[in-house]
């Protein structure tokens, strides 16, 4: 009990303080591990699934997303998502916005026709040809199962399971998220150079891959210089 306790003042202790020390931390120019900012993050999941007073999941990731500012940003690149079959008009962008927390993804889409959800995922390879199919398998350095990365985290999800973008009635999808973790420079989580794949059909978060469908698009993620 008494452990429990500690775990919890530590997780509530990292949850007041956690944005003010990096912060600091940052401006020191010094690098913050990526174990310790995962290990933050788990404790953080565990506060909030123990806290009736935070259940809104969302809030703190548009914190986040709001918190990004222009000197934060380490690297940023861009998939220009342009149809994978014959006959399909779909385009689009997905930009990646690189900081030490992570990447943020703001990704564009238009010529969707119907309107609906379309599941979006990072796969393996950097590769669009043969209808997409070259882009392999979703991109998941931990060997996990399939699930929402920003929901299910890096233990229950692939690195590249970026969910469903949604497209309305004018055929337009737009889809904003804060994944922490991912890189665009290093480690296992670098996305750069991979295959952004949009699908057919709606990602169900079904095993072993959602169920989505063939894919209508596909870009690679491309460094701006
Ligand atoms: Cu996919």
């Amino acid at each position: 009990m008494k452990k429990f306790l500690t775990f919890v003042y530590a997780g509530l202790f990292l949850l007041a303080f956690l944005p003010l020390s990096m912060a600091s931390e940052m401006d020191k120019g010094s690098t913050m591990d990526k174990g310790s900012m995962m290990e933050a993050e788990a404790v953080q999941e565990e506060v909030m699934d123990n806290d009736p007073m935070m259940d809104e999941g969302s809030t703190m990731e548009e914190e986040v997303v709001e918190s990004i500012v222009p000197s934060k940003v380490t690297h940023t690149a861009q998939a220009v998502i342009a149809a994978t079959q014959e006959g399909s008009l779909i385009s689009g962008t997905v930009d990646f916005i690189e900081t030490k927390e992570g990447v943020q993804v703001v990704a564009s889409l238009s010529n969707v026709d119907p309107s609906g959800n379309y599941g979006i995922h990072i796969h393996a390879e950097g590769s669009c040809e043969e209808g997409g199919n070259a882009a392999g398998g979703h991109f998941n350095p931990a060997g996990t199962q399939h699930g929402l990365l920003s929901q299910n985290g890096y233990e229950n999800a692939h690195a590249g399971d970026m969910g469903n973008i949604w497209v309305n009635a004018s055929g337009d999808g737009s889809l904003v998220m804060f994944l922490p973790g991912l890189s665009l420079s290093k480690g296992k989580n670098n996305i750069a150079g991979k295959a952004v794949i949009v699908h057919e059909k709606e990602d169900d978060f079904s095993q072993p891959t959602g169920n989505a469908g063939g894919r209508i698009g596909c870009g690679i993620i491309d460094l701006n210089k």
